[in-house]
């Protein structure tokens, strides 16, 4: 008997530690129901949403019509595209928040970034 009640212990205090970061990480949808696409404000979608560390952004897109690269900051400003190796190409790419502070993600297509502002930089707070 002490055994099973050592059991349920584990299990209450499993779920008491661990449900919490399960409920609260977030995934965030950039562009919500317009997805990755030229001609959104992503910065404004930024700016309306707290990211937390544990927290994924999701890029939707139509496959091979945008990519995703996560960038640096100068790139971001510029829009240099960094080699096609390191694009996110699924049209469903995950990324996740895992470190505080700002990121920055470009498209790669065309003048999709330095003529359609097709970028969103992140700010990640910690937990
Ligand atoms: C930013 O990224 C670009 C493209 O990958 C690279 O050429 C540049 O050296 C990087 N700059 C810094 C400051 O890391
Ligand atoms: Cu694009």
């Amino acid at each position: 008997m002490a055994f099973y009640n050592h059991i349920m212990v584990i299990l209450t205090i499993s779920v008491v530690v661990l449900l919490p970061t399960v409920i609260i990480a977030t995934e965030y949808v950039v562009g919500d129901g317009s997805g990755w696409t030229i001609g959104y404000d992503y910065q404004a979608w930024a700016n309306t949403k707290q990211f937390k560390v544990g927290d994924t952004i999701v890029f939707n897109y139509p496959k091979g019509s945008h990519n995703v690269f996560k960038v640096n900051q100068s790139s971001f400003v510029d829009c240099v595209i960094p080699p096609p190796s390191e694009a996110y190409t699924s049209g469903h790419d995950v990324l996740a928040l895992s470190t505080p502070g700002k990121t920055w993600y470009i498209c790669g297509v065309g003048e999709h970034c330095s003529e359609y502002q097709q970028k969103v930089a992140i700010n990640t707070k910690a937990c």
